[in-house]
């Protein structure tokens, strides 16, 4: 029998309380699990919890030091398209048959004082945890005391998971249980709910346009040290998935009253060769979006310069983005980006310019590295330097002249990356983790453009690395 529409659902997404702002985008996971629920009728609430401008400045200050969900508030959205904005309110749990939290590294410690409440005042209630965190840190989830133990952990893949727990087919026992089920193809899956009270609290923009994001593919082909993704082979959504999702997003920017709309394509599989970033073009023209801004890679704008970009500046690209990662060769062999072939930190100067010429804007993304040295560092400063000052040939829907922006932070090693095994294993000299790292050292583009710091030994001192940052972080431009 399946009981599955009289049970109460609810998808909890924690706080991003190291992001410089909550409502920078949408996270996916609890959304793409609700749609296909939806599609055996499965009906489930979203709760995203998230600290105000006001509790996020007074923690900035030092005014609030401890991390305790009282401070937070929430946003509730029914399956049947209600919102409610309040003050945390822990009695909005109780209703609920199963609670399914969705969890990046960063929101874990939340994410843990929520199951502990649960497991006091509901324990009646099956509680669920997937995303990236129970699949970098499972050894973590699975060893948490009974008090904070979750009854599911999904370290992979939710769709089929949380269907079974959803009809009943698998059901809580005393001890949690990990269940793993990549079974179903992703062009079998519908694309994520964009609930309108929820997008219309986000307020990034592309090229002065609005915009909301989506991805194209999980996993990546590419190997980078630094990168969990780095493992996974690259699954890709269907072209159909992504053209509703466009869809449902065009509409909402048209519901919110946007006079123009823009989308970005999150992924790092974005604009890969000339016939795909065709297809993808076709797909966000036939949508009426103004601009749009994804992802490429250095050797592939140096490979098919205009014939890899020219379909996306038609259809209005204005910004791509690239990780160039460092302007020291040293650091970048040792990133291992394509799997053994060689990068060139020349290919990252020369992929710019190509760029910038025919009027796209480059958002690149470099990191500082624990091993590296003043020379590494000043080899990388000039490169952020050369690209930031690069002129690029366009305005944007503004009209405003276009410039580069250079990301700077400095590299966290997460658990499931190979610089996380090379650490530990000693194979990276002069680096040492903290053992006792906590949740909060897991960030790299936090408040005020900072960094966690998770070393306890380094090539160069933390305040010097900090210091380059900060100067790098000056060259950013006011508006991008
Ligand atoms: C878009 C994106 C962002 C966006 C949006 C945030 C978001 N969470 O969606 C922004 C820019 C805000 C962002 C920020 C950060 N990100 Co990010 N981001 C991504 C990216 C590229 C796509 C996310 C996505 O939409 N995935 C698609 C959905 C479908 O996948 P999913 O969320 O994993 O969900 C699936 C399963 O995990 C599972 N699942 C998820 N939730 C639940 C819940 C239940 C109950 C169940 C059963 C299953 C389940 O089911 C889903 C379907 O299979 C991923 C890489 C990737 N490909 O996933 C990185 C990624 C998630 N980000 C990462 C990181 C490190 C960060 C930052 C820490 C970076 C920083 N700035 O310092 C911040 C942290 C923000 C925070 N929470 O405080 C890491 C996370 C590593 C980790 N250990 O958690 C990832 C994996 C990238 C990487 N390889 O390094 N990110
Ligand atoms: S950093 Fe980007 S290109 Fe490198 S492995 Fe991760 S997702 Fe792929």
């Amino acid at each position: 029998m399946n009981n599955s529409k009289k049970k109460r659902i609810l998808f909890l997404k924690p706080p991003d309380r190291f992001q410089e702002n909550e409502f920078v985008y949408q996270q996916l996971g609890p959304h793409f699990l609700q749609s296909y629920l939806e599609k055996f009728g499965i009906l489930s609430d979203i709760l995203v919890l998230y600290e105000t401008e006001e509790v996020r400045s007074l923690r900035g200050k030092g005014e609030i030091n401890e991390m305790t969900l009282d401070v937070l508030s929430m946003l509730f959205l029914s399956a049947d398209g209600k919102s409610k904005d309040m003050p945390f309110d822990r009695s909005i749990f109780q209703g609920y048959d199963i609670i399914g939290f969705s969890v990046m590294s960063p929101q874990a410690s939340d994410a843990y004082l929520i199951i502990q409440m649960i497991n006091k005042l509901y324990p009646q209630i099956t509680t669920v945890i997937g995303g990236s965190h129970p699949r970098y840190y499972r050894t973590q989830v699975e060893s948490l005391p009974e008090s904070m133990a979750f009854d599911f952990i999904v370290p992979q893949d939710g769709w089929i998971p949380m269907l079974k727990i959803a009809n009943g087919e698998i059901r809580k026992t005393r001890k949690s249980q990990v269940i793993i089920d990549n079974s179903l193809k992703l062009s079998e899956i519908p694309a994520p709910t964009r609930p309108i009270s929820l997008m219309k609290r986000y307020n990034s923009e592309i090229a002065g346009v609005p915009a909301y994001h989506t991805i194209t593919a999980l996993g990546c082909p590419f190997t980078c040290n630094f990168c969990e993704s780095g493992r996974e082979n690259v699954r890709n959504f269907s072209g159909g998935m992504i053209d509703e999702d466009l869809k449902v997003m065009a509409e909402s920017h048209q519901i919110l009253n946007h006079t123009k709309k823009a989308v970005m394509f999150f992924d790092d599989v974005g604009l890969m060769n000339p016939k795909q970033v065709e297809k993808l073009s076709n797909i966000v023209s036939s949508h009426g979006y103004n601009t749009w801004r994804a992802f490429t890679h250095a050797y592939l704008v140096v490979r098919f310069k205009e014939k890899l970009l020219s379909p996306f500046f038609e259809t209005g690209g204005r910004r791509i983005g690239m990780g160039l990662e460092t302007g020291s060769q040293r650091t970048l062999d040792l990133i291992n980006k394509r799997n053994g072939k060689k990068q060139l930190v020349q290919e990252h100067f020369e992929a710019v310019k190509i760029a910038n010429d025919l009027g796209i804007a480059v958002d690149a993304f470099t990191m500082i590295y624990p091993w590296e040295d003043e020379q590494d560092l000043a080899d990388t400063t000039e490169m952020v330097k050369q690209i930031a000052l690069n002129p690029v040939n366009g305005v944007d829907e503004k009209g405003r002249t276009m410039k580069n922006n250079v990301d700077s932070t400095i590299m966290t090693p997460y658990q499931g990356t190979e610089f996380f095994d090379m650490i530990q294993n000693g194979q990276l000299p002069g680096v040492e983790m903290d053992p006792q790292l906590g949740v909060e050292s897991l960030f790299f583009k936090g408040n005020n453009a900072g960094s966690g710091w998770c070393y306890i030994k380094s090539r160069l001192p933390k305040e010097r690395y900090e210091e380059v940052q900060a100067l790098r972080n000056s060259f950013r431009p006011k508006y991008k």
